[in-house]
């Protein structure tokens, strides 16, 4: 069976040789304006990044290497005993292009788990930490942290030849995604279950079933299911969001994947990108409150109204690129529907209920560009009915995923030797100055 780095080993020359074709023949093709618009608009829809691993349409939503949800659901491989795809076999894929087969997936379950002690000194920094420092806080530390044991920035230390800096920074990366889960269990259970011990990492499990094993949620199978998934899907949206764009922006200084991904995570923190599924949470919590279990439609109605009238988001709407429902909450949503004690959650049900009111709501205020829920509206609630309730914890398991993307990328990166990111950059009156012209 073939390791991943074997695998890459064999793609590499491929990859290398399209993007100079690609050079060659099509630098100068045109792809779309820059508009002022795009200058003073967050770059919407601007085209301006190579990434390979997953493209975003606004209608159809996410797709790995070409793959659709539902077909990543049936051809990548589950855990033994489980449904859902794992970790490792979505991370192969959006490595290689290619869906592994069961026997490299089991593989690379074992390098990761093999690879994913901590270091003391990182065991060390977040057990002195505060424990009411905001858990995403805590998770770009700990990751900034194993930088100090960096193979990439030891390389380049020593000089190493260009074409070579992928297969260090493939080596962090792996490191990296391997030990997420312990920093990750470890902040949990400083601050929400002082003074129990973590259990150990066990080798013949995947990533996501040590985490859960780590979290203490080890004997809910159902949970660990939700979390494959859950873990599975968040791992890449394409390049331009804000902690995959945070990653590649800094990662092209030549900075090692460690600090590359801390950076990431600390743009994933914020409430209009991951951190959006905690805030899902809060909100749909305060409706519970105000409003009590047995919500109709013109409750929920009102609720809305009131979130949008002060001024607030509507926390798990609205999109940069997606026009549609996302196939993400759509997928976490079929994950409830097979399971009776999920539906019978009045936080779930509340979801669901939500769901059949805030777009028309959403599309009537007239201000969001797609009024339909992307997956923090329901990814956190699940995690809820699990038990695991505290909430500002929830963006950590956003951030243990989406390693798998943004890493990805760096790797490949430094295989294509992409240059330092470096858009240009106008005043106000130089864009004036130009219009006029
Ligand atoms: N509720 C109320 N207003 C909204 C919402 C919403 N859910 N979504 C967008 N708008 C407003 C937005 O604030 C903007 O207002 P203004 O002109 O006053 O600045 C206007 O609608 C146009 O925004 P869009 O172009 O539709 O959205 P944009 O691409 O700028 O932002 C989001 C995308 C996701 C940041 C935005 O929809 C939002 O804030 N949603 C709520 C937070 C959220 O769910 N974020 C999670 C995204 C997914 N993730 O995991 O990262
Ligand atoms: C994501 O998964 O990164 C979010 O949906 C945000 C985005 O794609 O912009």
């Amino acid at each position: 069976t073939k390791t991943i780095k074997e695998a890459l080993d064999e793609i590499v020359p491929a990859k290398r040789a399209q993007l100079q074709a690609l050079k060659a023949e099509h630098s100068q093709a045109v792809l779309g304006d820059v508009k002022v618009e795009h200058l003073i608009g967050g770059m919407r829809g601007l085209k301006s990044m190579l990434w390979d691993a997953s493209v975003l349409d606004p209608n159809e939503g996410i797709r790995f290497h070409g793959l659709s949800i539902p077909e990543c659901q049936s051809q990548l491989t589950a855990a033994p005993g489980g449904k859902e795809i794992i970790a490792e076999s979505m991370l192969w894929l959006l490595l290689t292009g290619k869906v592994p087969t069961e026997a490299e997936t089991r593989q690379l379950s074992q390098e990761l788990a093999e690879r994913g002690q901590l270091p003391k000194h990182v065991e060390k920094l977040l057990d002195e930490l505060p424990t009411t420092l905001h858990p995403m806080t805590q998770l770009g530390m700990g990751v900034a942290a194993l930088n100090h044991d960096s193979a990439f920035q030891a390389a380049y230390e020593r000089g190493i030849k260009k074409t070579e800096y992928w297969t260090y920074a493939l080596e962090d990366s792996l490191d990296l995604i391997a030990k997420l889960p312990a920093i990750a269990a470890r902040i949990y259970r400083n601050a929400y279950r002082p003074g129990t011990p973590l259990a150990d990492i066990n080798k013949d499990l995947d990533l996501v079933g040590n985490y859960v094993n780590m979290l203490g949620f080890g004997d809910n199978h159902s949970l660990t299911e939700y979390l494959r998934l859950y873990i599975a899907l968040h791992g890449d949206h394409e390049g331009g969001n804000a902690s995959a764009h945070t990653a590649h922006l800094i990662g092209s200084t030549l900075a090692d994947p460690f600090l590359a991904y801390a950076g990431a995570l600390y743009a994933l923190a914020g409430p209009l990108h991951g951190l959006a599924n905690q805030e899902v949470l809060r909100w749909q919590l305060n409706m519970r409150k105000e409003l009590g279990d047995n919500l109709t439609h013109d409750h929920i109605k009102e609720f809305l109204w009131k979130t949008l009238k002060s001024g607030q988001v509507v926390p798990g709407y609205g999109h940069g690129v997606l026009r549609k429902s996302d196939p993400r909450f759509t997928a976490l949503l079929q994950f409830c529907d097979t399971r009776p004690e999920l539906l019978a959650d009045p936080v779930i049900q509340m979801v669901k209920k939500t769901y059949e009111v805030a777009p028309a709501v959403l599309k009537e205020h007239g201000k969001t560009k797609n009024p339909y829920p992307n997956v923090d509206a329901a990814s956190g609630c699940v995690l809820y009915h699990y038990g695991l309730k505290e909430f500002k914890y929830y963006t950590v398991i956003f951030g243990v995923s989406r390693a798998l993307g943004a890493l990805t990328q760096i790797v490949w990166a430094r295989a294509l030797g992409l240059p330092i990111e470096r858009p240009k950059s106008l005043s106000m009156d130089a864009i004036e100055k130009l219009v006029k012209q």
